[in-house]
């Protein structure tokens, strides 16, 4: 990859085994609007992802693999997703021309002779083809057969495209196994919480693409010396099953980071700095003259001599240096935060799920749910404002359930009835609180720091798990008292606080209606233990105005 260009090398005094890749400008992130869910049954796909029948998705595809790596290198990547020895892992191969896709999964998963050891003679794996072909936008298809658990991605070198042990099978295909077997494929961060006492409790959260999901598993613990602190398992994925004492168990079926480089710092996230200094591939980063990684939002300032993600000279008041999707691929293992524990073949007793979106006016800073039901509800009904980082529109509200929009397999009102399925399997069902950082006052600015004070909120959800923390008893769920939040260190007024945790009863009614528009779209999928959610509600925030 040096010899051909497709990899440069980073200095190897301060950035050790690591690279510079730069992709195709036209191949910079996942493309939702080329990604295909083949099902026989349309409905079985559902409204809310893109289709194609089986035969008709390979009869048009199939002609852009023919002759596709002819001159080029096939690697055969067999991979396992999860830890090596866990009954909960799964076995993938991918079939690639792509070097660098080849390197990446290296990172990305236990890929080589430890996943062929364990498939033995066996057939039990995804297979995944996959080619660079010509790179031409107008024939990139990433395609998901999840009735054969088969993956065909043509066109793109990039990220959740190419890497198809990440998004397409641990998350596009892995749910609909996890539907046909019982278990819940999710779109989640895994941390566990410790306490004074030395205690773990672990917790799991879903959130959009671009709301922090990688900061918040990897933080650095604002009540380090009160003795809590943050343990890494995982940041993207969360694949958990029933355990036979009935807790729910969380495995992360991923071995690294693809984390986004644009804001990553020394605060946002201290861990993952520390992490990417060695072993670490870079995509579409600019690089220093003394030929070490770059971007927007990293701790120094830009310095002459600085080269663009295009490889040209960057000059200030250009756009920017480092592509908005540029990325670092990083071994978990490296990050001084991994739990000990992260690879536990059984997997990681779940307490707590999250549900968040950057929601600059609605949302208070964190409400918990009154039981499984009401959780998935609200689950069901998160939402997100986009940032122009991810669209390039700002302030647009997308309905994001679960944070599985993008990633769903299959349809979305019978994930939701799935969803419902597991809780009364499992004795003490996690407790499912929703969280928003992202509140903003009157003036645009946010109310809530972020970042390492975050733990705040997740001391208090493990507060209410213990049964030691007050809260307020509101229509959306019980939101925490003001002095049930541990807030000493931190200077934030006591309207501030009022603001963070205030919840407006029209305010919801108006997002109500937007719900109803989403949730009219699944049609008879739509559970009915939803729409009596849905309804009580209403009848509360109704109770609610009429008192206010
Ligand atoms: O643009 C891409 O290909 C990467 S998307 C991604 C990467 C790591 C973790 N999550 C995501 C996501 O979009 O949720
Ligand atoms: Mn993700």
């Amino acid at each position: 990859m040096l010899k051909d260009g497709t990899y440069l090398e980073l200095n190897q005094k301060s950035y050790p085994r690591c690279y510079l890749h730069r992709s195709n400008s036209n191949d910079v992130a996942r493309t939702e609007g080329l990604t295909f869910i083949c099902t026989h049954k349309k409905e079985d796909a559902g409204p809310t992802n893109n289709w194609m029948a089986p035969a008709e998705a390979k009869d048009k595809v199939r002609p852009l693999f023919d002759g596709a790596m002819k001159g080029r290198t096939m690697y055969v990547v067999p991979y396992i997703m999860g830890p090596a020895s866990s009954p909960y892992s799964k076995i993938g191969v991918e079939i690639t021309d792509s070097a660098y896709v080849a390197a990446s999964m290296r990172i990305m998963s236990r890929m080589g002779k430890v996943a062929l050891d364990r498939l033995g003679s066996s057939n039990d794996f995804v297979p995944g083809l996959h080619s660079l072909a010509d790179l031409n936008p107008e024939r990139r298809f990433i395609l998901h057969f999840p009735e054969e658990k088969l993956i065909w991605s043509v066109g793109s070198g990039y990220g959740g495209n190419a890497l198809l042990g990440k998004k397409c099978f641990a998350l596009r295909i892995a749910s609909w196994m996890a539907r046909e077997q019982g278990w819940m494929a999710e779109h989640m961060l895994i941390l566990g919480l410790e306490d004074p006492s030395g205690k773990v409790t672990y917790m799991a959260a879903a959130f959009p693409s671009a709301c922090g999901k990688t900061n918040l598993a990897m933080m650095v613990s604002a009540l380090e010396s009160q003795g809590y602190r943050v343990w890494t398992i995982g940041d993207d994925i969360a694949w958990m099953h029933v355990a036979s004492d009935g807790t729910l168990r969380a495995i992360n079926p991923e071995a690294g980071f693809f984390g986004v480089a644009p804001g990553t710092n020394g605060k946002t996230n201290p861990n993952v700095m520390d992490a990417i200094h060695r072993n670490t591939i870079f995509t579409n980063v600019a690089i220093t003259e003394s030929r070490e990684p770059w971007w927007e939002g990293i701790d120094s300032a830009p310095t002459p001599g600085l080269v663009d993600w295009h490889g040209n000279k960057w000059a200030e008041g250009k756009s920017a240096a480092a592509h908005p999707n540029s990325r670092y691929t990083v071994p978990a293992s490296q990050s001084p935060s991994i739990s000990s524990h992260w690879e536990d073949p059984e997997g990681l007793p779940i307490s707590a799920l999250i549900f968040g979106g950057r929601r600059a006016r609605l949302a208070p800073l964190v409400y918990e749910s009154h039981n499984w039901q009401h959780g998935v509800f609200v689950g069901a009904t998160m939402a997100s404002e986009t940032t122009a980082a991810a669209t390039g529109a700002v302030g647009v509200t997308r309905r994001d359930p679960m944070a599985m929009l993008p990633f769903c397999g299959y349809n979305m009102g019978d994930y939701f009835g799935h969803w419902l399925a597991m809780g009364p399997k499992l004795k003490t069902p996690p407790k499912i609180f929703h969280v928003n950082w992202f509140r903003r006052d009157a003036d645009g600015k946010f109310l809530w720091p972020g970042y390492g004070e975050n733990v705040r909120v997740l001391k208090w959800m493990l507060d209410r798990i213990e049964g030691r923390a007050a809260a307020t008893e509101t229509p959306i769920g019980n939101v925490p008292t003001p002095s049930s939040l541990t807030l000493d260190g931190l200077s934030i007024s006591r309207d501030t606080l009022n603001e963070l945790l205030a919840v407006n009863p029209n305010d919801w009614a108006e997002e109500e209606k937007a719900v109803d528009q989403f949730f009219a779209r699944l049609g008879s999928h739509l559970p009915a233990a939803l729409c009596q959610e849905q309804k009580a509600l209403a009848s509360r925030l109704s109770g609610a105005s009429v008192a206010s």
